[in-house]
């Protein structure tokens, strides 16, 4: 019964470290699978103190087990043992490691605080984006680029990126965790960062401050390109959309556009606006930062953002304004924004 017991404990504990770990046994970058030197600094301060720590269980576990077996009490043990007091030897052993270890864990990590925290912003050489967090979406501007944009970061391989990372509303956090640690996005404040990746594709970015109902979708893609990709992203971007549409189609859905949805979306990338900027929607690899891009869920989004994000409060619903003929045009429209 007893061995019934251990071994339900131990299924148990089992069962908890999977859960505790998140189960994550795919190849998607992470903290531990890091895609960019930023992440690998720190991957490698995490295997420093976690080897360390490590170690200093394996040898204490060790002198317990020695000593809870050496010295059990024995049947003819009558008296206590012999008491000793005092040893300078192994007191000096016993804060002399402790101190080596803890210098060999603090050097690193001092000079790597020094180094990733740096302020790239005014580097001439490193790509500038900022970052403004809202909720529940992200914007990122280029400066250097005259580019504005949102919910995908698109940005070069190999190259350092530098963030100035600022909120709209409230506290939200800026994270990529392929790419390394994360930072505050604070109203009023600037905060930098950076992040440079070392392989192309797409990688997961998050808020991570709780930062009200649909905090948790609050999600956006970073979008790694190789230099010449990334050059022609540029251009494309700048390339502004035609006044005239030709294609029938499409012009009545501009039409439907213009009517409804450009006093809060510019579909010019070169143009601030308040609200996310629509130019190269159809190239985006998400709709509001977590949803597949494709026509079902941009049409669920337009007619009713809030059931997608609840607590979005910017965006009104237009299940009630535009006929279900004018949204499938709307649709298309966007769908041609690239
Ligand atoms: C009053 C301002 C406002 C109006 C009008 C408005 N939107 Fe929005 N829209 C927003 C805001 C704010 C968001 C971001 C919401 C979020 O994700 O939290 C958004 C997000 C979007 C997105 C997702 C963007 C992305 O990159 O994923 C699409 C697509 C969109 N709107 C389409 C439209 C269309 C089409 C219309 C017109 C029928 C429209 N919007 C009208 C404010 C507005
Ligand atoms: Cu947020």
């Amino acid at each position: 019964m007893k061995r019934r017991k251990f071994m339900m404990f131990l299924l148990m504990m089992l069962t908890l470290s999977l859960v505790l770990s998140g189960c994550s046994f795919t190849e998607e970058a992470s903290p531990l699978n890091p895609q960019g030197s930023v992440g690998e600094s720190q991957l490698f301060l995490i295997n420093l103190s976690l080897g360390i720590m490590f170690g200093v269980l394996a040898v204490v576990f060790a002198l317990f087990f020695y000593a809870i077996i050496r010295f059990r009490r024995k049947k003819s043990d009558k008296d206590y043992p012999e008491q000793v007091e005092g040893s300078h030897k192994l007191e000096i052993i016993w804060t002399v490691i402790p101190l080596i270890l803890i210098t060999i864990l603090a050097v690193p990590t001092v000079i790597y605080a020094f180094v990733l925290g740096e302020d790239l912003t005014e580097d001439p050489d490193v790509l500038l984006v900022e970052v403004v967090g809202h909720q529940y979406w992200w914007e990122f501007n280029y400066p250097q680029l005259d580019i504005y944009t949102a919910q995908d970061l698109v940005m070069p391989v190999d190259k350092t990126v530098a963030f100035k990372i600022t909120a709209s509303d409230v506290l939200h956090s800026f994270w990529i965790p392929g790419l390394g640690g994360k930072m505050d996005a604070i109203p009023g404040t600037e905060n930098v960062l950076y992040y440079d990746a070392n392989t192309t594709g797409v990688l997961k970015g998050k808020c991570v401050e709780l930062c009200g109902q649909s905090h948790a979708l609050m999600d956006f893609k970073a979008v790694v390109l190789e230099q010449d990709e990334f050059d022609t992203w540029v251009e494309d971007m700048k390339t502004p959309y035609p006044e005239e549409v030709e294609n029938v189609e499409l012009a009545e859905g501009y039409e439907i556009f213009k009517n409804n949805c450009i006093s809060c979306h510019a579909i010019d990338a070169t143009q601030k606006g308040i609200f996310p900027n629509l130019k190269g929607f159809a190239n985006r690899e998400t709709v509001a930062g977590f949803k597949d891009n494709n026509a079902e869920e941009i049409k669920a989004w337009i007619e009713d953002p809030n059931k997608m994000k609840p607590g979005v409060s910017d965006m009104p619903a237009f299940e009630n304004v535009l006929s279900d003929e004018e949204l499938d045009k709307l649709v298309e429209y966007l769908q041609s924004l690239d």
